[in-house]
């Protein structure tokens, strides 16, 4: 219905002219994603003249071939070659080798499985903590009284800031992931909800405001060993809180969210705890909090028989690719027992989620505390959804727990 081939000269692809980050898109994307996915493996989106891939197979290609498809140029829809970009770029997300190799390392080494050991203790105290208050509530709000307060507490305390004013990040990063989009609505509201918070976030990064020890203040110990630079060294500390606290939000919001609406789920989640660590990759595929990041080719390239020229913004569909049943059979069917391997939601290749070991701890530790004291989840309401050009989010997800016997 929303495609056509493009008369020549243009594009040598067929067209659509689908608005992925309308609120239609944004609110409901899986049936959209459908059509795009069988328009071809690569076509353009005339509403802002940049080139798409939703199926798995060009998705992940795209990801993994970091020489074609750059990140230097931005992640968001703006071409850092042509177009300043609004907010000093991250040197982790916006850059390309050889900056990435070495800021990367440093991230990657603090985000390590050996820093996940050291913080493993505390982070359980914290979630069988609120998994006991929660539960005896019976009915909550899984947003605001669940999803938002475990990753607020346990990873602004692991990166090492003080205790005031933790209820700016999430405006902020809120912020952000909505400026890899067009300037539309939804991002103009999000920028105004973070006007007064961009300064005390940029604050924080500072070393004499980290916690010597924290994640944050190890980002600063590789600048005192040369590895990378003083700017570097805030910025890095910059992504930790931008990118480090919606995603896990909405991940674990996610994760109630799939488990309510599937109890035979929760059931054998129940039944056999060890499917546990992967439940959470098949909520990932399912409804992955990260729905989509551009890329600009370097060079004129060919996919799958389209030449695409150099210079030009390509949409990848990271939560299109998850339910592309070319690569998972009945992808709309959430199957904890499933083995989602090679999953997009993390993304792939150089740029693949350096945080994704705390991710997958804090998710790991909220569904073990619940699991011991919840016999049933399900929906007290309606949810409600919260649009983001790159997120998807819910706003509201009212929760009741029916308490296993004592
Ligand atoms: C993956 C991601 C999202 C948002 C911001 C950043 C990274 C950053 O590095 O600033």
């Amino acid at each position: 219905m929303t495609q056509s081939i493009h008369p020549l000269p243009g594009p040598a692809c067929p067209v659509s002219h689908v608005d992925p980050f309308s609120d239609a898109f944004l609110g409901d994307p899986y049936g959209f994603h459908e059509e795009l996915r069988d328009i071809a493996p690569v076509f353009w989106l005339d509403r802002y003249g940049v080139y798409g891939m939703a199926r798995h197979a060009e998705v992940q290609a795209s990801l993994m071939d970091w020489e074609t498809f750059c990140s230097g140029r931005g992640a968001g829809i703006e071409d850092f070659a042509k177009v300043k970009s609004w907010r000093p770029p991250s040197k982790l997300l916006e850059v390309d080798p050889p900056i990435h190799t070495r800021t990367r390392s440093v991230m990657s080494r603090i985000l390590s499985p050996a820093a996940m050991r050291q913080v493993r203790e505390t982070f359980t105290a914290r979630a069988e903590a609120l998994a006991e208050t929660v539960v005896a509530k019976g009915e909550i709000d899984a947003i605001k009284e669940l999803a938002e307060v475990f990753p607020l507490h346990v990873f602004p305390d692991a990166v090492g800031l003080g205790p005031e004013g933790r209820e700016n990040l999430l405006p902020f990063g809120n912020m952000v992931f909505n400026s890899f989009g067009p300037p539309n609505a939804i991002f103009q509201e999000s920028v105004a909800n973070a006007k007064p918070v961009v300064q005390w976030i940029y604050d924080q990064c500072s070393r004499d405001r980290l916690r010597p020890g924290g994640f944050g203040s190890q980002v600063w110990d590789a600048f005192d060993a040369g590895e990378i630079d003083a700017d570097e060294a805030a910025t890095l500390v910059r992504s930790m809180l931008t990118a480090g606290l919606d995603t896990t939000v909405n991940g674990i919001a996610n994760a109630i969210y799939a488990f309510a609406t599937h109890p035979d789920q929760w059931r054998a989640l129940r039944d056999d705890s060890a499917l546990i660590r992967q439940s959470f990759d098949e909520v990932l595929r399912w409804e992955s909090p990260v729905q989509t990041f551009f890329r600009t080719t370097t060079r004129e390239v060919e996919v799958a028989g389209t030449t695409i020229p150099e210079g030009q913004k390509v949409l990848l569909f990271l939560g299109a690719a998850n339910r592309d049943n070319r690569k998972f059979p009945e992808p709309e069917r959430f199957d904890i027992r499933r083995r989602p391997i090679g999953h997009a939601a993390f993304g792939a290749g150089i740029h693949s989620c350096v945080g994704q070991l705390v991710a997958r701890l804090e998710v790991e530790l909220i569904l073990t505390a619940l699991l011991k004291r919840v016999d049933v989840i399900e929906l007290a309401g309606e949810p409600s959804r919260k649009l983001n050009n790159t997120l998807r989010c819910i706003g509201s997800l009212p929760i009741r727990f029916k308490a296993l016997a004592a």
